[in-house]
Parts: structure tokens; sequence; C-alpha cells
């Protein structure tokens, strides 16, 4: 399950590079990941070959609402183990200007992604990342709870949502797990 402006799926068939534009390219071709059980989210970039991944592009989630989209992401995965990474430009660079390679305009806004994360509770998650988070020097420094929220949003998917999550702001911004 990736959160993205982008797909990473570029083609790259020299399996020994690693590149963060090709590596599920890669993850496809070497059979790491199902792509008919995966899914990215938030995509606002143009790819053609989808590899047979799941996309839920970020138009998609702002017509779909966050809530029935976590519904669809659920029926993708199933009960698979499930990866989760994160890059931080699945967030529209409103709420996540900090990153290597901002897409403008149409993100994804941190309440959709943090009502997404806490409802994909009881997934059967194994592990995950926050990926691409670079604030540049030229911009005001991006609050540490704004790259920090996609991760509590995280521990609430990976433990279920507590006392402490439901009754949290459900735009993200503050909030402890318990
Ligand atoms: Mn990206």
């Amino acid at each position: 399950m990736q959160f993205d402006a982008h797909t990473d799926t570029w083609p790259d068939d020299d399996l020994t590079r690693v590149d963060h534009g090709t590596m599920f390219y890669k993850a496809v071709k070497e059979g790491i990941v199902d792509p008919a059980r995966s899914v990215q989210v938030g995509i606002r970039t143009q790819n053609d070959d989808t590899l047979g991944v799941n996309i839920i592009d970020a138009r998609e989630v702002h017509e779909r609402g966050p809530v029935e989209t976590a519904k669809k992401i659920k029926s993708i995965l199933g009960d698979n183990k499930t990866y989760l990474t994160f890059d931080i430009d699945a967030l529209d660079p409103a709420f996540a200007p900090g990153t290597g390679t901002p897409v403008w305009g149409g993100g994804l806004t941190s309440a959709q992604a943090s009502m997404m994360l806490r409802d994909l509770a009881g997934i059967n998650l194994v592990g995950g990342d926050i990926v691409e988070v670079s604030p540049p020097p030229s911009i005001p420094p991006v609050p540490p709870r704004s790259p920090g929220g996609p991760m509590w949003r995280w521990r609430s998917c990976a433990c279920g949502a507590g006392p402490g999550v439901r009754g949290g702001d459900p735009a993200g911004g503050a909030g402890r797990v318990q």
C-alpha cells in the first residue's frame, strides 16, 4: 500500500540499481509484491504502465471521500500481509511542502490521509515507512508534527484505533497513542 503522488514504477531493468522512482517496477518484476493485491493512493502524475497495480488517484480520493476510499483499499488488500509506504508528497504541498519532488495542486489533505489511515485499522500490516521528507532551506521549517502525523496514524493503523485515536482530531494534527 503506497500513498504517493507518483507511482515509482518507471521502467528500469538494471536490477542492481536502486532508484526512488523505479523501486516498485522492480518489486513487481521480481515478484516481491503482488500487483493485484497492491494499491497506490493519491497518484497525480501520469504513468501509462501500471504493471497491474491498483491505482486510486488523487481525484478519485476527492470524489469518493476518505471513508469510502479506505473501504476500497481494504477490499484490495484483503487479509494479505501489507507493507505501508507513505511518500509525504501524496499530501498537497499546502500541507507538506518539504519534499524532494513536489507535485502542485490537487493532492491529499492531511485530514483525508489521517481519516483513511485511521479507517484502515485492522489490516494485516507488517511494516511501513515514510519517505521523501526533505524540508528545503528556502521555505519555513515544516512543523515537526507534519511528517510525524502519518507515522502516528500508521501506528493507529497497526495497533487499532484506541480511545486516544477515536477521540482525536480527525485532521490528525495532535493526539496520543495510548
Ligand atoms: Mn512521490
